[in-house]
């Protein structure tokens, strides 16, 4: 593999330096360090969801791709993949039980081969399992029945074990709780019961974990979601404990959300665990990361950026993840489109012009503090995240290798064209 991405990278070594040089000059004029700005993105790691490397679907059908993974060892092979072609998926992000492993010290060996560590773990109370005795239809966590909340929380402390056992160090726990009518549900008995779960669980992770508590305004309940938003989901982590936080989602957001102030308000107060990277245009689309708000894409990086490295209450680095689902694209190449839309985002975010914006700002000079922004944001930074996996040896053009190298077809040709992977 390591090869074969020389082989095609060859040819743009010299265009990658000269257009590396050309904006290294530029940048260095302008005060940034460009070398450290080239190590943080060396450094920068997305975990891949386990659940989104087949086709997605909608309610109204699901087209699949062919080759899609279909067992726990060939996501890990596609992941390992996607991390030799991009160098920044170097971790995976498990939901149980889609994806339980059979063999703990063999999956461990799998993901250290292909060079991947364990993110997250999900738990998954949003479908009941073959044969389960009590149903999650009317709420899991924060069902009014005693022994459904029970085994709620029985699986969310087996998905802990499972993660600590392959070496993952937090859990993500999403509900789809909640209720379609006006009275069908008692909002405060639910919010309680869900408090007094997420306690119980945060109880019985090892010290060093973290809880990540995802919020979503609505689906697939459509009047009302226990954990709607980011002040209940900061109001629960908050009862639970110090190891629990706030994990956002882009996508879960009703339209028009300034989630880039949401982001800063959380690091201001420590408490941003996690993403979920994807991107939408009406809903939860869970499209490709940088595919229609792109501009926004750049603000939430610029309160990432500036808040963690002004990090008055020592929030801890957040958990990196993609949450997408691929109902057109080939997952792989999807994939590799949202990586490359983090990176973007995230470099334009570090050559902004803190100094600057900062004077405009304490001169309420409106028009500069934009011009300052939109100045980064119309930067084209390729060079750097080229130059950096020019230096990494994964592909300069991770896509355009990918399709060299027909790997889709050779998937197909080795897992069958029907091959279908577990999730949604
Ligand atoms: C729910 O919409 C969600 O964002 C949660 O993170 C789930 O774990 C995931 O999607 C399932 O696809
Ligand atoms: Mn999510």
């Amino acid at each position: 593999m390591q090869e074969e991405i020389q082989k095609h990278n060859q040819a743009s070594f010299t265009r990658v330096s000269e257009a590396f040089d050309f904006l290294a000059n530029k940048l260095t004029k302008n005060g940034l360090d460009v070398g450290n700005i080239l190590s943080q993105l060396s450094g920068f790691q997305v975990a891949i969801p386990s659940w989104a490397l087949g086709a997605g679907g909608t309610r109204f059908g699901r087209y699949g791709i062919g080759g899609e993974p279909a067992n726990l060892e060939d996501k890990f092979h596609d992941v390992g993949l996607i991390h030799a072609l991009t160098g920044c998926a170097g971790a995976i992000s498990l939901h149980i039980p889609w994806d339980i492993p059979k063999d703990t010290l063999a999956i461990k060996e799998l993901a250290a081969a292909n060079g991947l560590v364990f993110d997250a773990v999900n738990s998954n109370t949003f479908q009941d399992q073959p044969g389960q005795k009590l149903s999650y239809k009317f709420g899991s966590l924060s069902n009014v029945n005693k022994d459904i909340r029970d085994l709620a929380i029985a699986h969310n402390k087996e998905v802990v074990d499972i993660g600590n056992a392959l070496g993952s160090k937090s859990i993500t726990v999403w509900l789809a709780d909640g209720s379609n009518f006006p009275g069908q549900s008692n909002f405060r008995t639910a919010l309680d019961f869900t408090a007094q779960s997420l306690q119980e669980i945060y109880q019985y992770m090892p010290t060093d974990w973290s809880l990540f508590i995802e919020y979503k305004p609505y689906e697939p309940h459509f009047y009302h979601t226990v954990i709607q938003d980011w002040g209940t989901s900061l109001m629960l982590a908050n009862a639970c404990g110090n190891h629990a936080f706030t994990l956002v989602d882009l996508g879960h957001h009703l339209p028009n959300t300034n989630i880039e102030n949401i982001v800063s308000t959380l690091i201001y107060q420590g408490k941003l665990g996690g993403f979920h990277f994807n991107d939408s245009k009406y809903g939860d689309d869970d499209l490709t990361v940088g595919s229609i708000k792109p501009y926004q894409l750049f603000l939430i990086f610029n309160e990432l950026v500036w808040g963690l490295e002004h990090n008055i209450k020592n929030n801890p680095a957040p958990a990196w993840m993609i949450d997408a689902s691929h109902n057109l694209k080939d997952p792989i190449e999807d994939l590799i489109q949202s990586l490359d839309a983090i990176l973007i985002a995230f470099v334009q975010a570090l050559i902004i012009d803190q100094k600057a914006l900062q004077t405009a700002q304490m001169n309420h000079d409106v028009s500069l503090a934009q011009e300052i922004l939109q100045d980064a944001y119309r930067t084209d930074v390729r060079p750097l995240i080229q130059k950096m996996r020019a230096s990494k040896n994964v592909a300069i053009d991770p896509l355009k290798t990918y399709r060299t190298m027909d790997i889709r077809n050779k998937l197909i040709a080795k897992r069958g064209v029907n091959s279908r992977a577990t999730g949604l």
